[in-house]
């Protein structure tokens, strides 16, 4: 764990359409409101790469009015920590609209900012926190070990886990190329430290670490405005992009 401050960039995921199990909470938003889903991640230079969003299905969501227009779905905790970050009118105030749990929250659409594929579905994750960033969490299989190892789980037992398999229909894309592992840095970590399921946690806690080195130390653009940069050049800079764009805003912890 860092010991100052974690600085994440949190993504403004749009909804572009709720899932059926999301009916009731829908209902309960103001008409013509845009909610958002708000994904923190260390990695903003891989949201090229999305392929989906995880839920901790068994975890209480709220849904925040931040202004006339935008509601914004996260944790509570975070919606209090984003109320003395700016990101309401009112410092420290936040109003909620309603709660939600989130394996109502699976099979709705939301847009991927900056992704390849611009709309991607929400799908469960056991091993999100409650505890840490929005809840919310941005797949990126190509580099990210936990988000390989839980899609290749919910492609196997998707009735198990109570999905829809056109929910999990979009493979890993290759958006950072590493020396040592090419285009596919988790899923090459995953076969060599020979990951079996999202449960085994020390080997993904090694896997992270390792894939983390390699694409930052390493690590260089295939795709977007900075390809052919190194991942240390691209990565303030899609940052600062997403910011521009409105997509995107600091978020700490
Ligand atoms: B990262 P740190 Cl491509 N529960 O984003 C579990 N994991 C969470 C979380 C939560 N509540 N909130 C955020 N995360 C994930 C991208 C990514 C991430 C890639 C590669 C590695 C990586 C796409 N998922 O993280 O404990 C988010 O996943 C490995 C460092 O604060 C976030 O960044 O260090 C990262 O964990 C934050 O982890």
């Amino acid at each position: 764990e860092a010991l100052g401050p974690q600085e994440y960039t949190a993504l403004k995921m749009e909804v572009s359409q709720w899932g059926e199990r999301a009916a009731e909470v829908a209902k309960q938003l103001p008409e013509g409101s845009r909610t958002y889903f708000v994904a923190a991640t260390l990695r903003p230079e891989t949201m090229y790469g999305q392929t989906n969003c995880f839920v901790g299905p068994a975890i209480e969501y709220g849904l925040f009015q931040i202004n006339e227009k935008d509601v914004y779905l996260c944790t509570d905790r975070a919606a209090r920590n984003m109320a003395f970050q700016g990101v309401t009118k009112e410092r420290g105030v936040i109003k909620k609209l309603a709660s939600v749990k989130g394996e109502a929250l699976l099979g709705t659409k939301i847009k991927a900012p900056f992704g390849i594929h611009p709309e991607v579905y929400l799908l469960p994750m056991q091993t999100v926190l409650a505890t840490k960033g929005t809840g919310v969490v941005t797949s990126v299989p190509s580099d990210s070990p936990d988000d390989y190892i839980n899609l290749m789980e919910l492609r196997k037992k998707a009735a198990y886990y109570k999905i829809d398999e056109s929910w999990v229909q979009y493979d890993p894309i290759p958006v950072i190329e590493t020396p040592t592992y090419g285009g596919m840095t988790a899923e090459a970590l995953v076969k060599k430290l020979k990951i079996q399921s999202p449960k085994d946690a020390l080997l993904l806690a090694e896997a992270k670490d390792q894939a983390y080195k390699e694409g930052f130390y390493s690590g260089t653009m295939l795709v977007g405005d900075f390809k052919g940069q190194t991942v240390q050049e691209a990565k303030p800079k899609v940052r600062d992009q997403m910011i521009a764009a409105g997509l995107a805003f600091p978020y700490a912890e």
